[in-house]
């Protein structure tokens, strides 16, 4: 096997190093000659080269969509990236709902939903129903999890008010459209009512979604994020260890406060 330059990663196409790339886009105008020259005009700008077209299609009256097959000279040195990830152990359903048993010794209580116009259920389902997801079983099975799932279309205030009755100690958003960023709108929705009613610390934050990554979930003051892929036992034992975490804190916190208490006596 080639060996792999990290500090001047290109993509790989038919040999290492070969910045072969496949994009598709649509253009607003009929499919003719015309429009294929523009799309491969419009791959050039973007600084690609040895562009081909190698499909175009009309995707609804007065839109083109094309496949194009491209290369780069445009590489990323990735020894500097930085990414954050959640690092946990692996851990199998009989054992996460195990450990709660054991260590938190009650169910852990959990709001879903997915806010705004978004109407996608799919992914939080796959998540919190029995069945879950990739034959791997949802929260509802777990004797650990205490689950209400909202569904779709859900108003921001009404997740929190639910989340306040419900006493619950997280809440699952879920945010799948991101057409002009609206998933990022709706996930600072979130953030800013809990300032509002000083909630903020009160619940462990989870997001989920196809265009949410771990990074942007911190970086909009949530405790994690979940992607394409995430599996429920992944959420499960970030729920378990968050919530460990939490309650490790509580009572510490309260005890030094109780002897700062003592001292100023
Ligand atoms: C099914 C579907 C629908 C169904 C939804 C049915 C339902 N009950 O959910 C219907 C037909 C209603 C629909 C409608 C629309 N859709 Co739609 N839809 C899809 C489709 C084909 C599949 C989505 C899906 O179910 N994925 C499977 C699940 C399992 O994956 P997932 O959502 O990514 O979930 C995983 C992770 O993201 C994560 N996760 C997700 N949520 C959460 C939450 C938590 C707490 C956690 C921990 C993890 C987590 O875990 C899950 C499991 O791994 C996608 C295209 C695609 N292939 O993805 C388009 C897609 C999402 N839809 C799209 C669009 C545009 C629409 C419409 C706006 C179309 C329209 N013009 O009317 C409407 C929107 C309606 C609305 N008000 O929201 C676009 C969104 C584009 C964008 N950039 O935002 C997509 C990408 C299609 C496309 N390529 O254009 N859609």
């Amino acid at each position: 096997m080639a060996e792999i330059d990290l500090k001047n990663l290109l993509p790989y196409g038919d040999t290492t190093q070969d910045g072969a790339v496949q994009l598709s886009f649509t253009l607003p105008v009929e499919p003719s000659a015309k429009a294929r020259e523009a799309a491969t005009h419009i791959a050039r700008n973007w600084g690609f080269f040895d562009v081909k077209i190698a499909h175009m299609s009309k995707i609804g009256i007065g839109y083109s969509f094309f496949v194009v097959m491209a290369r780069t000279e445009k590489s990323v040195d990735f020894t500097k990236v930085e990414a954050p990830q959640l690092d946990l152990e692996k851990r199998d359903y009989k054992e996460i709902d195990k450990k709660i048993l054991q260590e938190v010794k009650r169910p852990i209580r959990i709001v879903g939903a997915c806010t705004g116009f978004d109407a996608h259920t799919v992914g939080l389902d796959a998540i919190l129903n029995m069945k879950g997801f990739d034959g791997d079983i949802g929260l509802e099975r777990y004797k650990g999890f205490r689950v209400v799932n909202m569904g779709s279309q859900v108003p921001t205030e009404e997740l929190i008010d639910r989340a306040v009755k419900e006493n619950a100690d997280a809440i699952l958003l879920s945010k799948v459209v991101s057409q002009k960023d609206i998933h990022i709108y709706d996930m600072r929705d979130l953030m800013s009512q809990l300032k509002k009613r000083g909630l903020e610390k009160k619940f462990i934050l989870v997001v989920g979604g196809p265009r949410v990554t771990h990074k942007l979930a911190l970086e909009l003051g949530y405790d994690a994020g979940f992607t394409i892929g995430s599996r429920p036992s992944d959420v499960a034992n970030f729920l378990y260890e968050k919530m460990v975490e939490k309650l490790d804190r509580t009572p510490k916190e309260k005890k030094e406060t109780k002897a700062r208490g003592k001292k100023q006596k």
